[in-house]
């Protein structure tokens, strides 16, 4: 039987923060669309991260659509960092009250996407054999939807039980009386040890390298910071356009080497009691590019450490030695504190790395730790391992993974030349930041963008080589300004470290999300130098 085959304008491919947005923008633009989303439901991330204890890094008042006053101001944010439950409900609500369901179509893998030159169409396969074609195909994937588990020897051998938290089943898991193994310690790691250890008989973590944990200072949102957050959401937006990494936070004036040891101590002990990623922005304003100075941080952090675990031991090992910020720091809700229980026990793989995983447990070394449970919160292929799971030909034949065989490179970190009318949202060579800032963004220029096409009498946009070998040297000059260079040692996600023999290139851009939002708003309106249009 022959597959069936769709015409539609425009594409999409996942119906999390990005697909949704960008079904926005198409009906703006009066678009035919579709959404393609492989899961059974909508909401990409905070459909598949439903681990004990996943929320939020960002505060939910700014992780949230930006394109709609009224959106917002009816909705009730009811956590400062929101519960995975909270997050898809926004999403759940912002689908139901903008009526996209109907554009979207649920358990719709997408497999291949072929551009078919003659047509100037993309011929896009999904799992169950379905077909479309479509002049612009757009690629809401994610930036870490793709689950890393490390591929230790005897995986399939352990008689206990299993789980990536990155798939977490839906049905809750009843660890109480068990003897549960987390392997890994960063974001995700961080937020579920405090909850394991409550219920955990006994909660083995294997670190391989420890995290400067920030204490998150959650808190129930009242009605009356509702209320003030409906009253200030263009505030809201416009302080996310003009802060570094696009939060709703006003950026020191200060550089650590303003002031004494004694000012320094006392707006260090301020932006830790405020909690978040505050305690990195509004204290001091050169964290990520003073080494000296953040050396400082890193110390004021590692005596937070000392001073909330009790056994000497364990706090040495939770310590980190590198810079503060040179990886992705994650947000603790009683992390560290979680290691003064008498069941949680911190086991360093640093130098004895883990070598296989036995019937019994995890091996390192000569140690064998017997388990019912191991979670591997080992994170993500992040940036491009969405994309490199479908099937990607360009013009003449040419593979997206054979083009980024040797690293991802893009322009804007939205399109790759050979890939016409072919847009990417969080894909790799975008601002890390606030991802749904972040994305309304990125959106944003790919409406003018497509706008401009459309406008102009042409069909195709495509980036220009030259113009994407700039991009990415540009990128690799802003990392080399951070202390973020420090990742490749450190297994970064952010170069693609942490995942042995994946292909490594600057994956993010650094230069501070509001510099990138007015560079693509110049791109605008300089005709969109770096792209052609046919
Ligand atoms: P991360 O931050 O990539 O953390 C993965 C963790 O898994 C990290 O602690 C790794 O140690 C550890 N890991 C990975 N491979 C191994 C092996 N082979 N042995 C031991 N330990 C290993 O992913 P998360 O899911 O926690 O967070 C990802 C992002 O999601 C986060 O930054 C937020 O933006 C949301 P390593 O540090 O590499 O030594």
């Amino acid at each position: 039987m022959e597959a069936r085959e769709k015409k539609i304008d425009t594409l999409i491919i996942g119906a999390g923060f990005g697909g949704l947005r960008m079904l926005h923008e198409c009906r703006r633009l009066n678009k035919e669309v579709l959404v393609l989303e492989a899961g059974d439901d909508i909401g990409g991330t905070w459909y598949w991260n439903r681990y004990p204890g996943a929320r939020t890094d960002t505060e939910s008042w700014a992780y949230c659509f930006f394109f709609s006053e009224d959106l917002n101001k009816n909705y009730e944010f009811k956590e400062r960092f929101a519960t995975q439950e909270q997050a898809l409900d926004y999403l759940h609500y912002a689908a139901d009250t903008l009526d996209m369901r109907k554009d979207i179509l649920l358990n719709s893998r997408v497999v291949e996407a072929r551009y078919d030159e003659a047509g100037n169409e993309w011929c896009v396969r999904c799992s169950d054999g379905s077909q479309y074609r479509c002049q612009t195909l757009v690629s809401a994937s994610g930036l870490l939807s793709v689950a890393y588990q490390p591929p230790f020897d005897g995986i399939d051998d352990f008689s206990g039980e299993s789980y990536i938290t990155g798939r977490w089943p839906k049905k809750p898991i009843d660890f109480r009386g068990k003897r549960v193994g987390v392997i890994g310690t960063g974001a995700t790691a961080v937020q579920l040890i405090p909850i394991l250890a409550f219920s955990a008989e006994e909660l083995v973590v294997f670190q391989r390298t420890p995290n400067y944990v920030i204490p998150a200072r959650n808190y129930t949102i009242s009605e009356e910071q509702n209320q003030y957050l409906s009253r200030n959401f263009n505030k809201i937006v416009s302080e996310c356009h003009q802060q570094v990494f696009a939060f709703p936070m006003h950026d020191s004036p200060l550089s650590l080497s303003d002031v004494d040891d004694e000012e320094r101590e006392r707006i260090l002990e301020e932006g830790w009691e405020k909690g978040g990623f505050r305690f990195l922005f509004e204290t001091f304003n050169d964290i990520l590019i003073n080494e000296p100075g953040n050396e400082y941080v890193a110390e004021f952090v590692r005596r937070k450490i000392r001073a909330i675990v009790k056994d000497p031991e364990t706090a040495e090992l939770l310590c980190p030695d590198y810079p503060v910020l040179a990886k992705r720091p994650p947000l603790g809700h009683f992390y560290y504190e979680a290691f003064n229980e008498d069941n949680v026990k911190l086991v360093d793989v640093s130098s004895t790395p883990i070598e296989k995983i036995s019937e019994r447990g995890v091996v390192s070394g000569d140690r064998e730790f017997e388990l019912d449970v191991i979670i591997y919160a080992t994170g993500f292929d992040a940036a491009t391992g969405a994309l490199s799971e479908i099937d990607i030909t360009g013009l003449g034949g040419r593979k997206l993974s054979e083009k980024w065989a040797s690293g991802a490179k893009t322009n804007l970190g939205i399109c790759v030349d050979e890939f016409p009318n072919f847009y990417m949202i969080s894909g790799p060579q975008t601002p890390f930041a606030n991802i749904p800032m972040v994305i309304d963004r990125t959106v944003d220029w790919i409406g003018k963008s497509m706008e401009y096409r459309d406008q102009n009498g042409y069909r195709c946009i495509e980036a220009e080589p030259e113009a994407v070998a700039e991009w990415d040297s540009y990128l690799q000059t802003l990392l080399d300004a951070t202390l973020l260079r420090r990742g490749k040692e450190l297994h970064s996600w952010f170069l693609g470290a942490n995942i042995p023999g994946k292909p490594q290139s600057v994956l993010y851009y650094f230069g501070g999300a509001p510099r990138y939002f007015n560079e693509i708003k110049q791109h605008v309106e300089d005709g969109f130098p770096g792209f052609s249009f046919s």
